[in-house]
């Protein structure tokens, strides 16, 4: 029998596959469609104490290898997802609340509101690359590993952290040994590659308009590089915090590959611009390549990559 639950802490997923955050995920009607397809669970779009309308279009552009975009953080605010939690927990699947803030002190906040919601776990996203005149979270780890301090004073609940991608081990290293310290539940790799850009040579045009034309980069292209983000958090963190591999998932095959690399769960960005339906194809694809190779679960392939 091929099961394909996994759990992170206390939270049981039936299936190991996602949506990842900004994706089918922001109004109530999309998570509702996310929850009742064949995913096995939900993380909502990046929520900030004020409802925004993000940034001006054209802002998402699409392409069979890779997508970029300068969304700007479009959502209902705080308050709207923390009312719509306590609906949704009837479809039993964990309720993942992402959030971000502009300054510091916002984070606390907005997690004390998510802590008093309905939902199962946090995830921090502190690698947003839209968000115009203002660097990157991620990337100054003394004021990243404050925050997340403080915010495991502030939540008991399931927390994770979407990181960016990184260019040196060093630095990968660094942060898995310091979030085993800080007891971090899980962590999402990765969030888009932040410095994306595509020309339309026929009206000489960048493809999108925010933040000079520039954005992040997700889809397939972003796979090589997050597959070895997750191989060496993996390693560094000897396996012992959870990974939700992000970026290029579009067959079954991929999501095996994010399974060796130490990848627990995955989650869909750009293929999910589509719709949910992807995930019972996700789930039928994985299941024949398990059924091919005489696998049980998840956890037996686990981070098993071979030697040469
Ligand atoms: O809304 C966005 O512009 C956005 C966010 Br918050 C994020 O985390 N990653 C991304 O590619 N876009």
């Amino acid at each position: 029998m091929i099961d394909l639950s996994v759990r992170i802490k206390n939270l049981k997923f039936e299936t190991p596959f996602l949506n990842a955050s900004g994706v089918w995920c922001t109004t109530e009607n999309e998570i509702d469609e996310i929850l009742k397809s064949e995913a096995g669970g939900v993380v909502f779009k990046t929520m900030t104490l004020e409802k925004r309308v993000g940034n001006p279009e054209p802002r998402l552009y699409v392409t069979d290898d890779f997508s970029i975009n300068s969304m700007g953080l479009p959502n209902l605010g705080v308050d709207y997802y923390c009312q719509i939690a306590s609906k949704l927990k009837k479809y039993q699947k964990p309720l993942i609340a992402s959030f971000a803030g502009f300054k510091e002190k916002e984070f606390y906040i907005l997690a004390e509101k998510i802590d008093n919601a309905d939902f199962d776990g946090l995830e921090v996203n502190l690698s947003c690359p839209n968000l115009e005149g203002k660097g990157i979270f991620a990337y100054d780890l003394d004021l990243s590993f404050k925050i997340l301090k403080n915010l495991k004073k502030i939540t008991k609940k399931v927390i994770g952290v979407k990181l960016p991608p990184y260019n040196d081990r060093e630095t990968i290293k660094k942060i898995a040994e310091k979030f085993l310290q800080l007891k971090i539940d899980f962590v999402t790799l990765i969030n888009s590659y932040p410095l994306g850009a595509f020309i339309d040579t026929k009206n000489e045009r960048l493809v999108i308009k925010p933040n000079q034309g520039i954005g992040g980069l997700g889809g397939r292209v972003l796979k090589p590089i997050s597959l070895a983000q997750v191989i060496l958090f993996h390693k560094f963190s000897q396996g012992k915090i959870d990974i939700i591999g992000v970026g290029g998932v579009e067959t079954g095959d991929d999501v095996y590959q994010y399974i060796l690399a130490g990848a627990k769960l995955v989650g869909v960005g750009t293929r999910l611009l589509k719709g949910p339906k992807i995930f019972s194809n996700l789930k039928k694809q994985l299941e024949k390549i398990f059924r091919e190779k005489k696998i049980n679960k998840i956890e037996d392939k686990l981070g098993q990559l071979k030697d040469y």
